[in-house]
């Protein structure tokens, strides 16, 4: 069993993004082959580097991780929409991905379907995560950032390509000093957790894999 697990840089003005952590945290699995990679919050990079990295290692599993602070639990996302946007929904804000990108509205792949869910057990998965005492939910929309793009991007190419292979997302909320430090300049936002709970949380997770 080969499992690919990603995360991201740090974005949104942040010095940290829990995925990361949590990337470099997780322990390997006895019976399992993990893959870690770092990916940049960058549409247009991480769709090649999705691309190259399915191609050479063919993972059964690819499991992306990606922060959404105003989440309360370890989010695992059922759906991905065929969707680029970086405008808020009240249309009032934009946040350019890391390589200064801000697409709106745009459709990622003209082939490709409105939507795909995730074909990953995502009810176990959330039962998983509750039953080593974290908070655990599925979520039904990833967004239209740059985990969406992830989430979209690996499972268009699943179904295209690999009709074997398992992929999702899974959305965690700040880190609890990292919320400190959004409180104290004024924009809160959301919950957090600490970092060893999502550790906890992931760590169930692949293990039902
Ligand atoms: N979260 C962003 C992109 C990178 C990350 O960790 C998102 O939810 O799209």
């Amino acid at each position: 069993m080969k499992i690919l697990l990603t995360a991201f840089e740090p974005f949104n003005g942040s010095s940290v993004n829990p995925s990361q952590l949590i990337l470099e945290k997780v322990t390997t699995l006895e019976d399992k082959i993990l893959i870690k990679e770092l990916l940049p919050v960058e549409f247009e990079k991480t769709s090649i580097r999705l691309k190259q990295l399915l191609q050479e290692y063919e993972p059964d599993i690819v499991l992306s991780l990606g922060q959404a602070g105003n989440r309360s639990e370890i989010c695992v996302e059922r759906v991905a929409i065929n969707l680029n946007n970086v405008r808020s929904s009240d249309g009032k804000k934009v946040l350019a991905d890391n390589a200064g990108e801000t697409p709106v509205d745009k459709i990622i792949k003209t082939d490709g379907a409105t939507a795909y869910f995730s074909n990953l057990p995502v009810w176990d998965m959330v039962q998983a995560i509750q039953s080593v005492g974290v908070k655990g939910a599925v979520s039904y929309s990833a967004g239209t950032y740059v985990c969406n793009h992830v989430m979209y991007t690996v499972l268009y190419e699943v179904t295209k390509y690999y009709p074997n292979m398992k992929a999702g997302f899974v959305h965690v909320p700040f880190l609890l000093e990292q919320w400190k430090e959004k409180q104290k300049n004024g924009n809160v936002q959301g919950y957090a957790m600490e970092l060893e709970d999502m550790v906890r949380g992931i760590e169930a997770v692949l293990k039902i894999f």
